[in-house]
Protein backbone atom coordinates (compact mmCIF):
# COMPACT_ATOMS: atom_id res chain seq x y z
CA UNK A 1 0.00 0.00 0.00
CA UNK A 2 2.67 2.43 0.58
CA UNK A 3 5.74 1.35 -1.11
CA UNK A 4 7.29 -1.80 -2.49
CA UNK A 5 10.45 -3.49 -0.24
CA UNK A 6 10.48 -0.90 2.27
CA UNK A 7 12.66 -1.44 5.16
CA UNK A 8 11.84 1.29 7.78
CA UNK A 9 8.78 3.63 8.07
CA UNK A 10 9.59 6.65 9.57
CA UNK A 11 6.22 7.55 11.37
CA UNK A 12 6.92 11.22 11.92
CA UNK A 13 4.46 13.92 13.98
CA UNK A 14 5.44 16.98 15.37
CA UNK A 15 5.08 19.06 19.23
CA UNK A 16 2.26 20.58 17.87
CA UNK A 17 -1.67 19.74 17.20
CA UNK A 18 -0.46 17.11 14.90
CA UNK A 19 0.30 14.82 17.55
CA UNK A 20 -2.54 12.41 18.15
CA UNK A 21 -1.18 9.04 19.66
CA UNK A 22 -4.71 7.60 17.87
CA UNK A 23 -3.22 8.28 14.44
CA UNK A 24 -0.33 6.97 15.40
CA UNK A 25 -1.75 3.67 16.11
CA UNK A 26 -3.04 3.36 13.01
CA UNK A 27 -0.08 3.96 11.00
CA UNK A 28 1.97 1.80 13.12
CA UNK A 29 -0.79 -0.84 12.42
CA UNK A 30 -0.31 -0.57 8.65
CA UNK A 31 3.34 -0.45 8.54
CA UNK A 32 3.71 -3.68 11.05
CA UNK A 33 0.99 -5.59 8.79
CA UNK A 34 3.34 -4.67 5.93
CA UNK A 35 6.27 -6.62 7.77
CA UNK A 36 7.94 -2.69 7.68
CA UNK A 37 10.36 -1.84 10.89
CA UNK A 38 8.40 1.40 12.28
CA UNK A 39 10.63 4.14 13.61
CA UNK A 40 8.44 7.20 16.13
CA UNK A 41 10.15 10.60 14.60
CA UNK A 42 8.75 13.85 17.19
CA UNK A 43 9.99 17.07 15.18
CA UNK A 44 10.06 20.58 16.20
CA UNK A 45 11.15 19.70 19.58
CA UNK A 46 12.95 23.24 18.97
CA UNK A 47 9.89 24.79 18.54
CA UNK A 48 8.01 23.75 22.23
CA UNK A 49 8.19 24.20 25.59
CA UNK A 50 6.61 21.11 26.26
CA UNK A 51 8.55 18.42 23.92
CA UNK A 52 10.01 16.27 26.79
CA UNK A 53 5.90 15.92 27.48
CA UNK A 54 5.47 14.93 24.02
CA UNK A 55 7.99 12.47 23.66
CA UNK A 56 7.12 11.13 27.52
CA UNK A 57 3.83 10.69 26.14
CA UNK A 58 4.94 8.53 23.35
CA UNK A 59 7.34 6.65 25.10
CA UNK A 60 4.26 5.68 27.71
CA UNK A 61 2.06 4.82 24.79
CA UNK A 62 4.93 2.58 22.10
CA UNK A 63 7.23 1.61 24.78
CA UNK A 64 8.64 -1.04 22.28
CA UNK A 65 8.50 1.14 19.33
CA UNK A 66 12.02 2.92 18.66
CA UNK A 67 11.50 6.65 19.13
CA UNK A 68 13.66 9.88 18.13
CA UNK A 69 12.77 13.81 19.13
CA UNK A 70 14.35 15.74 17.04
CA UNK A 71 14.69 19.53 15.04
CA UNK A 72 14.48 18.04 11.99
CA UNK A 73 16.70 21.55 10.68
CA UNK A 74 19.51 20.16 12.68
CA UNK A 75 22.23 18.43 11.04
CA UNK A 76 23.59 16.90 14.53
CA UNK A 77 19.96 15.64 15.83
CA UNK A 78 18.94 14.28 12.32
CA UNK A 79 22.29 12.23 12.20
CA UNK A 80 20.56 10.05 14.92
CA UNK A 81 18.22 8.52 12.17
CA UNK A 82 21.55 6.35 10.74
CA UNK A 83 21.33 2.85 11.58
CA UNK A 84 18.31 2.78 9.58
CA UNK A 85 20.54 5.19 6.24
CA UNK A 86 22.83 2.47 5.61
CA UNK A 87 23.50 0.84 2.02
CA UNK A 88 20.55 -1.77 1.06
CA UNK A 89 18.16 -0.12 3.47
CA UNK A 90 14.94 1.66 2.24
CA UNK A 91 13.34 4.05 4.37
CA UNK A 92 10.04 5.55 3.88
CA UNK A 93 8.43 8.80 5.54
CA UNK A 94 4.77 8.72 6.42
CA UNK A 95 3.05 11.35 8.30
CA UNK A 96 0.17 14.23 8.11
CA UNK A 97 1.39 17.79 5.90
CA UNK A 98 3.95 19.60 7.57
CA UNK A 99 5.23 17.89 9.90
CA UNK A 100 8.89 17.86 8.63
CA UNK A 101 9.22 15.07 5.81
CA UNK A 102 10.86 16.80 3.33
CA UNK A 103 13.25 18.97 5.95
CA UNK A 104 14.18 15.59 7.27
CA UNK A 105 15.32 14.31 3.55
CA UNK A 106 16.66 17.72 3.03
CA UNK A 107 19.07 17.44 6.28
CA UNK A 108 20.15 13.73 6.05
CA UNK A 109 20.82 14.73 1.71
CA UNK A 110 22.89 17.78 2.98
CA UNK A 111 20.98 20.22 0.08
CA UNK A 112 17.65 21.72 -0.50
CA UNK A 113 16.71 18.69 -2.78
CA UNK A 114 12.94 19.41 -1.45
CA UNK A 115 10.32 22.42 -1.33
CA UNK A 116 9.21 22.92 2.22
CA UNK A 117 7.08 25.38 3.50
CA UNK A 118 5.74 27.11 6.33
CA UNK A 119 2.72 25.14 8.27
CA UNK A 120 0.00 27.41 8.48
CA UNK A 121 -0.48 29.78 11.42
CA UNK A 122 -4.04 29.44 12.28
CA UNK A 123 -4.37 25.82 12.48
CA UNK A 124 -0.83 24.77 12.18
CA UNK A 125 -1.70 22.77 9.11
CA UNK A 126 0.73 21.95 6.90
CA UNK A 127 -0.08 23.27 2.71
CA UNK A 128 0.19 20.08 1.00
CA UNK A 129 3.67 21.19 -0.27
CA UNK A 130 5.33 17.71 -1.63
CA UNK A 131 2.93 16.42 -4.41
CA UNK A 132 4.96 13.34 -5.97
CA UNK A 133 6.85 10.60 -4.11
CA UNK A 134 10.17 10.28 -4.91
CA UNK A 135 13.40 8.42 -4.17
CA UNK A 136 16.73 10.13 -2.96
CA UNK A 137 20.20 7.79 -2.49
CA UNK A 138 21.61 9.06 1.12
CA UNK A 139 25.16 9.84 1.56
CA UNK A 140 25.38 6.91 3.63
CA UNK A 141 24.55 4.33 0.96
CA UNK A 142 20.66 3.48 1.97
CA UNK A 143 17.36 5.20 -0.45
CA UNK A 144 14.86 7.45 0.85
CA UNK A 145 10.99 7.63 -0.09
CA UNK A 146 9.61 11.54 0.21
CA UNK A 147 5.78 11.24 -0.05
CA UNK A 148 2.59 13.59 0.11
CA UNK A 149 1.45 13.91 3.30
CA UNK A 150 -1.83 11.82 4.27
CA UNK A 151 -4.87 13.37 4.90
CA UNK A 152 -6.34 10.44 6.91
CA UNK A 153 -5.99 7.01 7.21
CA UNK A 154 -8.59 4.65 7.76
CA UNK A 155 -7.61 1.07 8.51
CA UNK A 156 -8.31 -2.19 6.67
CA UNK A 157 -6.37 -5.36 6.04
CA UNK A 158 -3.82 -4.28 8.90
CA UNK A 159 -5.71 -7.01 11.30
CA UNK A 160 -2.27 -8.68 12.09
CA UNK A 161 -0.38 -5.05 12.19
CA UNK A 162 -2.96 -4.60 14.85
CA UNK A 163 -2.66 -7.98 16.76
CA UNK A 164 1.22 -7.18 16.56
CA UNK A 165 1.08 -3.52 17.63
CA UNK A 166 -1.37 -4.84 20.69
CA UNK A 167 0.10 -7.98 21.19
CA UNK A 168 -0.55 -8.04 24.71
CA UNK A 169 -4.03 -7.45 24.70
CA UNK A 170 -4.39 -9.84 21.92
CA UNK A 171 -2.61 -12.11 23.87
CA UNK A 172 -5.19 -11.62 27.65
CA UNK A 173 -7.98 -11.85 24.94
CA UNK A 174 -7.21 -15.91 23.92
CA UNK A 175 -6.67 -16.68 27.40
CA UNK A 176 -10.18 -16.11 28.57
CA UNK A 177 -12.38 -18.95 29.63
CA UNK A 178 -14.65 -18.12 26.59
CA UNK A 179 -13.95 -18.09 22.96
CA UNK A 180 -16.47 -15.41 22.17
CA UNK A 181 -16.04 -13.37 25.57
CA UNK A 182 -17.06 -9.33 24.80
CA UNK A 183 -14.59 -8.66 27.71
CA UNK A 184 -17.38 -7.20 29.84
CA UNK A 185 -18.99 -9.16 32.51
CA UNK A 186 -18.27 -12.95 31.38
CA UNK A 187 -16.72 -15.24 34.20
CA UNK A 188 -13.24 -16.30 33.38
CA UNK A 189 -12.01 -13.18 31.87
CA UNK A 190 -8.29 -12.69 31.39
CA UNK A 191 -9.02 -9.05 30.21
CA UNK A 192 -11.29 -7.80 33.05
CA UNK A 193 -8.75 -9.24 35.29
CA UNK A 194 -6.07 -7.43 33.85
CA UNK A 195 -7.63 -4.07 34.16
CA UNK A 196 -8.77 -4.95 37.48
CA UNK A 197 -4.88 -5.90 38.81
CA UNK A 198 -3.47 -2.56 36.93
CA UNK A 199 -2.08 -5.13 34.42
CA UNK A 200 -3.84 -3.50 31.15
CA UNK A 201 -4.49 0.57 30.71
CA UNK A 202 -8.18 1.01 29.94
CA UNK A 203 -7.11 3.38 27.02
CA UNK A 204 -5.07 0.94 25.43
CA UNK A 205 -7.73 -1.94 25.60
CA UNK A 206 -10.18 0.92 24.20
CA UNK A 207 -8.05 1.65 21.58
CA UNK A 208 -7.74 -1.60 20.30
CA UNK A 209 -11.39 -2.34 20.42
CA UNK A 210 -12.12 0.60 18.16
CA UNK A 211 -9.53 -0.04 16.05
CA UNK A 212 -10.36 -3.78 15.55
CA UNK A 213 -14.00 -3.02 14.65
CA UNK A 214 -12.63 -0.14 12.35
CA UNK A 215 -10.78 -2.54 10.51
CA UNK A 216 -13.33 -5.04 10.71
CA UNK A 217 -16.30 -2.91 8.86
CA UNK A 218 -13.72 -1.40 6.64
CA UNK A 219 -12.40 -4.96 5.48
CA UNK A 220 -16.02 -5.77 4.95
CA UNK A 221 -16.62 -3.15 2.88
CA UNK A 222 -13.55 -3.20 0.56
CA UNK A 223 -14.29 -7.16 0.37
CA UNK A 224 -17.97 -6.19 -1.07
CA UNK A 225 -16.79 -3.42 -3.06
CA UNK A 226 -14.17 -5.82 -4.96
CA UNK A 227 -16.63 -8.45 -5.03
CA UNK A 228 -19.07 -5.75 -7.02
CA UNK A 229 -16.47 -4.96 -9.57
CA UNK A 230 -15.12 -8.87 -10.05
CA UNK A 231 -19.38 -9.03 -11.34
CA UNK A 232 -19.51 -6.09 -13.36
CA UNK A 233 -15.86 -7.10 -15.01
CA UNK A 234 -17.66 -10.15 -15.97
CA UNK A 235 -20.20 -8.75 -17.22
CA UNK A 236 -18.73 -6.56 -19.02
CA UNK A 237 -16.52 -9.29 -20.49
CA UNK A 238 -19.89 -10.81 -21.22
CA UNK A 239 -21.32 -8.41 -22.99
CA UNK A 240 -17.78 -7.95 -25.07
CA UNK A 241 -18.50 -11.65 -26.11
CA UNK A 242 -22.07 -11.57 -26.68
CA UNK A 243 -21.65 -8.37 -29.15
CA UNK A 244 -18.78 -10.79 -31.12
CA UNK A 245 -20.95 -13.26 -31.12
CA UNK A 246 -23.72 -11.04 -32.40
CA UNK A 247 -21.63 -10.36 -35.34
CA UNK A 248 -20.69 -13.79 -36.37
CA UNK A 249 -24.07 -14.62 -36.90
CA UNK A 250 -24.81 -11.59 -39.50
CA UNK A 251 -21.16 -12.74 -41.08
N1 LIG B 1 11.91 24.66 13.70
C1 LIG B 1 11.60 23.55 13.06
N2 LIG B 1 10.94 23.61 11.89
C2 LIG B 1 10.65 22.47 11.26
C3 LIG B 1 11.01 21.19 11.77
N3 LIG B 1 10.57 20.25 10.91
C4 LIG B 1 9.97 20.91 9.90
N4 LIG B 1 10.02 22.24 10.11
C5 LIG B 1 9.41 23.28 9.26
O1 LIG B 1 8.05 22.91 9.06
C6 LIG B 1 7.59 23.29 7.77
C7 LIG B 1 7.00 22.10 7.03
O2 LIG B 1 8.02 21.17 6.73
P1 LIG B 1 7.99 20.23 5.43
O3 LIG B 1 9.27 19.47 5.43
O4 LIG B 1 7.63 21.02 4.23
O5 LIG B 1 6.78 19.26 5.81
P2 LIG B 1 6.29 17.96 5.01
O6 LIG B 1 6.01 16.92 6.03
O7 LIG B 1 7.24 17.59 3.94
O8 LIG B 1 4.90 18.47 4.41
P3 LIG B 1 4.14 18.00 3.03
O9 LIG B 1 5.13 17.98 1.93
O10 LIG B 1 3.10 19.07 2.86
O11 LIG B 1 3.54 16.68 3.33
C8 LIG B 1 8.82 23.89 7.09
O12 LIG B 1 8.74 25.29 7.24
C9 LIG B 1 10.00 23.34 7.88
O13 LIG B 1 11.12 24.22 7.88
C10 LIG B 1 11.70 21.15 13.02
O14 LIG B 1 12.00 20.09 13.58
N5 LIG B 1 11.96 22.35 13.61
MG1 LIG C 1 7.03 17.43 1.92
ZN1 LIG D 1 -12.59 -11.64 28.10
Amino acid sequence: MIAANVDTALIVTSCNADFSPERLERYLSVVMEANIAPVLVLTKVDLSADATEYAASLAQRFPDIPRLSINALDAEDVATLSPWCGAGQTIALLGSSGVGKSTLVNSLLGGEVQVTAAIREEDGKGRHTTTNRSLHRLPEGGVILDSPGMRELQLAEAEDGLDQLFADVDALTSMCRFNDCSHSAEPGCAVVRALQSGELDEQRLLSYQALKAEEMRNRESLAARHSRERAFGKKVRNAGKNKHRGRDVEQ
